[in-house]
């Protein structure tokens, strides 16, 4: 059985912040361990290129959306790849290979007699001149009554919404008050499909986290409704259907397919994988808010299509990551976000540490610097960095780097069968994507390490072979954790392997004493820094949502000097005073260039908003 791994697509036109990398990374997580484990696995990941949010941006930055889309490409991909995220196929849902597909899947769904067409009723903006699709709108939840709720979907409670069903909408490009205009449409016969999508359910449902199922079942119990899949933009793959030119696929429908296209992008076997269910198991991740599209929506495409697509197995869906108790916003400077990620001097390797140990499970987590720094001084620092430096710096300086020689006794016997005992436990929670809690357990082992290393004391045990046979058997823990750390800090695994002076090592090589008498090491370097509280406090400060001063900022405006005296304490300034709605004093150095009466009754230009 292979393995089939998908992380949501981000969309193109933002650079995601720490919370949209939780599902990215958490899938290039899962899938080194499945490497690790020998197992067949590819990986898959893009952009999602088309729809309003790249319109938007199209229009917010004066470039076509094909611009905007090749150029947050580019910056996308260089974030999952100083992340270490590896994905075997990155690609665009913008490709000829997606709309190739995508209008096969819709071409096969129109002659099963599973896409329906009607009118819809939809927000049309008459300053813009233009219909108002999903995220052009905003108003009040119907549901819950949280005020920014967007045309598609309400952020507070979740529920999918039409535009229309919003209580006092706004356009988002103009904030006037849209009308609503009818406009001809198709949608996706899902009651037609239910008893085929319920039978599939029940077969895969007891893998699938509790969020999903819970949510999925809410939708079947409201009664599957028919779902629009196209829209009146021109970003998008054109409808193949006449009376329909100038509309093209919902984002949401090509989306999904996306994954699909981006294999074909990226591979010539995509079929292998995709056209191929007995052999394949497809594991998706994502985060909460994108369920009901990957348990019914998706798959309901594929079903309908009555090929023999590869439907989802498992499903691991991750909660929100807040920041410092607030929301992630590029706009107000709020939150680390991966182009700056970069600048922060801190490595991919300790983020990756930092967003798993706290990958929001079972619910919503919180970025809170001061917790970063406790969790990377004292879990990275203090106890997985002080057994690694400490075993391999007493085999430097009392072995010549040489491994000694090991003779066991029952207490090391039972060291090293609580370790056996954890690594097992690992690598159950491991398959069960439980990514966090495999963590957990991976850090317990340094801890029992260190514990191990404090009670044989080899820095000053009289007995020879006491502290050879304790600093073999730590080197081959090391060697172990280098192993199990790997999926999560790929950088500082290969950094413990070279120190060990070993190759790549996998899964088998775990809990084996491989690490034999003689071998020779090399030199011990430190593997995290401690993070001290003036970088946090200046951390916390430059992603605070203070904005950086720039030009922009400065409030420029013209003001006339009524008046000019001598500063009374220095010699180079004048006082002035200015008329500039009401009247102000400024102190300004200009007494060597300027005399009084050239300046009096002049009109200046003043920053305005400087502090007094
Ligand atoms: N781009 C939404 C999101 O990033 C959407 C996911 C598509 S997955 C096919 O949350
Ligand atoms: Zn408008």
């Amino acid at each position: 059985m292979k393995t089939l791994v998908t992380s949501a697509l981000p969309y193109v036109n933002n650079v995601p912040h720490l919370g949209n990398l939780m599902c990215v990374i958490s899938a290039d997580v899962y899938t080194r361990f499945l490497r690790l484990k020998n197992q067949e696995v590819i990986s898959v990941l893009g952009t999602d290129e088309h729809g309003t949010t790249t319109e938007t941006k199209a229009i917010e930055e004066g470039l076509t959306p094909k611009e905007v889309c090749d150029k947050y490409y580019k910056i996308h991909k260089e974030i999952y790849d100083w992340f270490e995220c590896e994905f075997d196929c990155f690609g665009r849902t913008s490709s000829k290979e997606n709309a190739e597909i995508t209008l096969d899947i819709f071409n096969k769904l129109h002659k099963n007699g599973y896409i329906t067409e009607g009118i819809i009723e939809q927000l049309y903006c008459e300053k813009d001149k233009r219909f108002l699709a999903d995220r052009f709108v905003e108003g009040t939840c119907p549901k819950c009554s949280y005020e920014n709720a967007r045309g598609d979907q309400c952020e507070n409670c979740g529920s999918l919404l039409n535009a229309t069903e919003l209580v006092n909408p706004k356009c988002k490009i103009c904030k006037s008050k849209p009308i609503v205009k009818q406009s001809n449409h198709l949608f996706i016969d899902l009651p037609k499909l239910e008893p085929e999508l319920k039978t599939w359910i029940s077969s895969v449902e007891s893998k699938w986290s509790d969020n999903a199922r819970t949510l999925t079942h809410a939708w079947f119990k409201e009664g599957l409704k028919q779902r629009c899949i196209t829209r009146d933009l021109k970003w998008g793959i054109q409808v193949p259907l006449k009376g329909f030119e100038n509309k093209v696929f919902y984002s949401w429908f090509d989306a999904p397919i996306g994954y699909i296209g981006i294999t074909k992008e990226c591979r010539k076997d995509w079929k292998d994988y995709w056209l191929n269910p007995k052999e394949i198991k497809l594991v998706q991740f994502m985060g909460k808010d994108n369920i009901p599209f990957h348990t019914i929506l998706f798959p309901a495409f594929l079903i309908g299509t009555k090929d023999n697509y590869t439907l989802m197995r498992e499903i691991s869906v991750n909660e929100f990551l807040n920041y410092e108790n607030g929301q992630f916003s590029k706009s107000r400077n709020l939150g680390v976000f991966g182009d700056d990620a970069k600048s922060t001097g801190i490595s991919a390797d300790v983020f990756r540490y930092y967003l798993m140990i706290n990958r929001p499970e079972k619910q919503d987590t919180e970025f809170l610097w001061s917790d970063f720094q406790k969790k990377n001084n004292t879990e990275l620092v203090a106890n997985l960095g002080n057994l690694v430096n400490r075993t391999l710096s007493f085999l430097n300086r009392f072995y010549d780097s040489t491994i000694p020689d090991i003779d066991l006794n029952a207490k090391d016997e039972e060291f090293l069968a609580e370790v056996k005992k954890l690594e097992t436990k690992i690598s159950e929670l491991a398959d069960s994507i439980s990514i966090k809690e495999a963590l957990k357990e991976i850090m317990r082992i340094a801890t029992i390490g260190n514990r191990y290393l404090q009670e044989n004391e080899p820095w000053k045990n009289p007995d020879e072979k006491r502290k050879s046979t304790c600093l073999n058997v730590l080197a081959n823990v090391v060697k172990d954790l280098s192993i199990l750390i790997f999926p999560y800090m790929p950088g500082v695994s290969a950094r413990m392997q070279m120190q060990l002076n070993i190759g790549q090592k996998k899964w088998d090589d775990l809990g084996n004493l491989s690490i034999k008498k003689n071998h020779k090491i090399n030199t011990a370097e430190i593997l995290f820094r401690k993070i001290e509280d003036e970088e946090i406090t200046s951390l916390q400060k430059e992603f605070s949502g203070k904005k950086k001063e720039n030009f922009a900022d400065v409030d420029l405006k013209t003001a006339k000097i009524i008046s000019v005296d001598d500063h009374p304490n220095a010699e180079s300034l004048y006082v002035l005073k200015v008329e500039c709605n009401g009247e102000r004093q400024l102190v300004a150095g200009l007494k060597k260039y300027y005399t009084k009466e050239e300046l009096l009754g002049k009109n200046i230009v003043i920053v305005a908003n400087l502090k007094p």
